[in-house]
């Protein structure tokens, strides 16, 4: 169905974007043929790095015209798949198209190109007081442009919300290779259709991004953090949905199930305090006057110590919260390690059903005798359910996983919540959209896709249901 790329395609390539830029060597495809999802192993057929706006318009044309798909990609970071080339063709990464243009201090407003890493966005505006706040784990790996393809969040969800949250102004190019700019450095719009909420999260399948502006806020004064062990998960989950009934919305609530920290610790070589708790929580607050953000962690740490927590303990140093954060990042990394094949989900509830959604993902565990390792965001509802295989023989891993993948989702579902809080759909999750989403949505959803990509060349076999 598509055209392969030959030699001809490659000479054309090149044309583009100069003889460094495109490989189709074996060692670069090979590294460009997976993101950070397990398992999911596609080889493109050529890579080719673009540099400006210019370039991307003329490799989509070519492409289009010529019938090979293109799949774009920034830091490879995803854990869905959505940067994985599954019908090979063009692998077209953004990663050179990593500036920072503008930081418009008059407008608070930042404007980047899609390849720059988040974690780098973050500390250029801190320079100038600023505050970006979305902070998925993989920040000094990760790229804006993939953040925004995928509808990323991160901690910080709870109060300041996610990526999505801070876009202002986008410029795209579509499959025909036509540009288009929408929003601006313009807080507010309501002009015609809102095409560039439609293009975040749309997991490259629209259009390839090649500019962003964001909107900033004031980087606040002060924070504290609270790392909070509890001797059992129920009171953990229940705590949870305490904080934020009693009216306090701290920056962060992150849950962690003793055998994450455990994971991680193993990994680091690090110990974190209070190790054999069967879960921590771990709190952020943030402000600017000294007695606001006191008395907001000292209320938090009540409502902790009410429901159960063993202790908390208060972080107030760059340094002792810098370690408590890497411990909690590395958990995807370290889990990897204590079972190569793992599969991560990361199911969404409204925030006051975590404790619902955690109690049904024990029950499934035990139904099919299968590990789950669950920690992540629950202070936005959002939990990364960790499914290991560790030494399961591989007829039972085969038989009991997707029984216990759509356990884990029926519940999520059962409870308000949906598939992904903040990885996307993908690959790995697409067969299971029909579960959350009913036919007219899906359709309709197929629909906008046909619209923007008649030819199906941009990143095809992601999001829908595979249907051959
Ligand atoms: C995180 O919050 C990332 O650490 C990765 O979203 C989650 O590994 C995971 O499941
Ligand atoms: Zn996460």
């Amino acid at each position: 169905m598509y055209k392969s790329v030959d030699d001809e395609i490659v000479g054309r390539l090149r044309d583009i974007v100069g003889d460094s830029n495109v490989s189709v060597a074996d060692e670069d495809r090979e590294t460009y043929s997976h993101d950070e999802t397990t398992g999911l192993k596609y080889l493109p057929e050529v890579v080719v790095k673009a540099t400006d706006t210019a370039q991307v318009a003329k490799i989509l044309t070519l492409a289009n015209e010529e019938k090979i798909p293109v799949t774009p990609r920034g830091g490879g970071t995803g854990l869905s798949g959505g940067a994985v080339p599954l019908f090979g063709g063009i692998l077209l990464s953004l990663e050179k198209m990593d500036r920072i243009l503008e930081i418009d201090t008059d407008n608070l407003m930042v404007t980047v190109q899609p390849g720059l890493i988040t974690g780098n966005l973050q500390r250029e505006v801190e320079r100038h007081g600023l505050f970006y706040p979305p902070d998925p784990a993989s920040l000094d790996s990760c790229s804006i442009g993939g953040n925004i393809a995928e509808g990323a969040g991160g901690p910080r969800a709870v109060k300041y919300g996610v990526t999505k949250d801070y876009v202002c102004g986008l410029e795209a190019v579509l499959p025909s290779g036509e540009v288009i700019r929408m929003g601006g450095k313009i807080v507010k719009n309501a002009t015609g259709y809102n095409l560039m909420d439609l293009l975040i999260g749309s997991e490259g399948t629209l259009a390839v991004i090649t500019e962003i502006t964001f909107r900033l806020l004031l980087l606040p004064k002060l924070k504290v953090d609270l790392l909070v062990p509890f001797n059992d998960l129920d009171s953990a989950a229940a705590t949870v949905s305490e904080i934020i009934r009693n009216r306090v919305v701290p920056t962060t609530i992150e849950f962690m199930e003793k055998e994450a920290i455990k994971a991680s610790e193993r990994f680091l070589g690090k110990q974190v305090p209070f190790d054999n708790a069967e879960a921590h929580l771990l709190i952020e607050v943030d402000g600017n006057r000294k007695e606001d953000v006191e008395s907001e962690y000292e209320t938090v740490g009540e409502i902790c110590l009410d429901n159960g927590a063993a202790d908390v303990l208060v972080a107030d140093s760059s340094t002792s919260q810098e370690r408590l954060w890497e411990a909690r990042r590395a958990i995807t990394e370290a889990l990897e390690h204590m079972s190569p094949v793992i599969v991560k989900e990361d199911v969404v509830v409204p925030r006051s059903q975590i404790p619902a959604l955690l109690k049904g993902i024990r029950e499934t565990s035990e139904r099919y005798s299968i590990s789950i390792v669950n920690f992540g965001h629950a202070g936005d509802g959002n939990v990364h359910v960790n499914i290991l295989k560790r030494d399961m023989p591989d007829e039972e891993w085969s038989s009991a996983l997707p029984k216990a993948l759509k356990g884990v989702f029926e519940t999520a579902i059962s409870l308000g919540g949906m598939l992904s809080g903040e990885h996307g759909i993908g690959i790995v999750k697409r067969d299971y959209l029909p579960l959350a989403l009913d036919d007219p949505q899906i359709e309709l959803m197929r629909g906008i896709k046909k619209t923007f990509d008649p030819n199906n060349i941009l990143n095809p076999g992601k999001i829908f249901p595979y249907s051959g």
